[in-house]
């Protein structure tokens, strides 16, 4: 997208649907009002709706819902993130691409979207399933200046926004199973997926994937995963605008990541116990050296799992998978 586009759409969006006259526009972005003309055009092609009324100017009544750079970047409201958006239509993993993307210098806060995904994984190259049109496929290029242990903290605060965004936009009371997983009713509605490069005690960039499960419906879900995934639309049996939830993830998210780069992890890890799936029940626990049942007793101040074990000892885990009976 042009980058006059770009800002032809931010001033429209910032005026929040009052008009805004041609003169202004050609002054703000210095190109001719028959330029501002045609990208209007461009924009009606693109699927906004733009009213212009003659001696008041141009104002945009609506976006198109299909995702898009643009659709995106039309009234989101963030500082940083999202401020650069790479989308696909389709494309392997947003992951992958993300991490050339950031080796190749890409700024704090861009975003790889794509409407569908044909390799996509989850953790340890599990498979993803990313159908086109009917999720989110996200991920967001961050270079924090933390040290790397304290990385997948950055999980966990994902996964508060995301439990977050459901609630608040959505209407829906979400859990979070330790540490990434959203539920909803018990079955698996969205992942996330922190990937890092690092020196010994600096962290070049993380990558944030984020998947989302919006409208498939029932059938739509793949068969080997039926009986523990579920999408908003089964949940809700509304057909959701994937543009709205995305820009609500990207502007919650930048609030709290610049919270707990000054605050700490403390209203993370608040929030996230509020949500945690199975707390003061009993699990059983995978590690890489052993299986065992605890009681789960929330998370630490550093966000490890704290599991009480029978004689009563609590230990934090850092990697495991959780199960329970
Ligand atoms: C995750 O892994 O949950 C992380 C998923 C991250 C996906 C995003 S999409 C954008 C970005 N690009 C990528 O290529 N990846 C990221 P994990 O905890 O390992 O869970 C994987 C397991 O979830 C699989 O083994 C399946 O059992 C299940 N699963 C696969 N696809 C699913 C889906 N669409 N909905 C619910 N569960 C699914």
């Amino acid at each position: 997208m042009s980058s006059t586009r770009n800002k032809l759409i931010k001033i429209l969006s910032e005026k929040k649907g009052e008009y805004i006259s041609g003169q202004e526009l050609s002054e703000k972005l210095q190109v001719s009002r028959s330029a501002i003309w045609k990208h209007m055009n461009e924009l009606k092609k693109d699927g906004y709706i733009i009213e212009g009324v003659a001696k008041k100017g141009y104002r945009i009544i609506s976006a198109p819902k299909t995702v898009t750079e643009n659709t995106i970047m039309w009234g989101l409201e963030t500082k940083w993130l999202g401020k650069n958006v790479i989308h696909r239509d389709s494309i392997e993993s947003t992951q992958t691409l993300a991490h050339q993307l950031a080796l190749d210098g890409a700024k704090h806060g861009t975003i790889v979207v794509a409407n569908e995904q044909t390799k996509a994984r989850g953790r340890v190259s599990r498979k993803w399933y990313s159908p086109k049109g009917k999720i989110i496929a996200m991920s967001m290029i961050l270079r924090p200046d933390i040290l790397p242990y304290l990385a997948p903290q950055l999980t966990l605060l994902t996964a508060t926004v995301l439990a977050n965004v459901l609630d608040e936009h959505c209407g829906i009371k979400p859990q979070i199973k330790w540490p990434n997983d959203i539920l909803i009713n018990g079955k698996k509605v969205a992942g996330i997926l922190t990937e890092m490069q690092a020196e010994q005690d600096k962290v070049l960039y993380v990558i944030i994937g984020i998947g989302m499960n919006i409208n498939q419906t029932e059938n739509e879900i793949a068969e080997e995963i039926r009986n523990r995934a579920t999408s908003l639309f089964i949940e809700t049996k509304v057909e959701w605008e994937i543009v709205p939830i995305i820009q609500k993830i990207l502007e919650q998210f930048e609030k709290k990541y610049d919270a707990y780069l000054i605050e700490g992890f403390k209203d993370v890890k608040e929030t996230w116990e509020n949500y945690g799936f199975k707390i003061n029940e009993r699990l059983k626990i995978k590690t890489a050296k052993e299986t065992f049942e605890a009681i789960f007793r929330g998370i630490g101040e550093d966000g490890a799992l704290l599991a009480e074990k029978s004689d009563g000892s609590v230990e934090k885990i850092y990697s495991a998978e959780i199960a329970w009976f």
